[in-house]
């Protein structure tokens, strides 16, 4: 079972405070048990595992043709990405992200679309 260890900072017996992982490695056969994850840890694998899926449907599996990002943003962003289903918005969307120009999305390239789109929809400003 996983347990979470955690040294408080009680001023005593040299405690520092410092927040323990909870254990991680095991020898022997016993399966690695990883911590819970976390709503943050959780969303990321969410976008991870969606850009895998979309960006392995043709050429290149770890990247997003135009076409692979438009199933994308049309499936996943309908309501952040209004006018997704307009060819020329997203060309122009793409190109926008598409930092080499190579025609193709990295992961890291398409990532500023969610930043972006989070910004907004958190009313940040910039
Ligand atoms: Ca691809
Ligand atoms: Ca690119």
């Amino acid at each position: 079972m996983k347990r979470i260890y955690i040294q408080r900072g009680d001023g005593q017996s040299g405690g520092t405070g410092f927040l323990i992982p909870a254990e991680t490695h095991h020898s022997g056969s016993q399966t690695l048990k990883v911590p819970a994850q976390t709503i943050m840890e959780a969303a990321i694998c969410t976008f991870v595992s969606q850009f895998k899926a979309y960006a392995g449907k043709d050429g290149a599996s770890s990247t997003l043709s135009r076409e692979e990002f438009h199933n994308l943003v049309t499936a996943q962003l309908p309501n952040y990405v209004k006018n997704a289903s307009d060819p020329g918005a997203i060309d122009q969307l793409m190109g926008s992200l598409d930092e080499n120009n190579d025609g193709e999305l990295t992961f890291l390239e398409f990532w500023q679309l969610i930043g972006t789109l989070a910004n907004k929809q958190g009313g940040f400003t910039d």
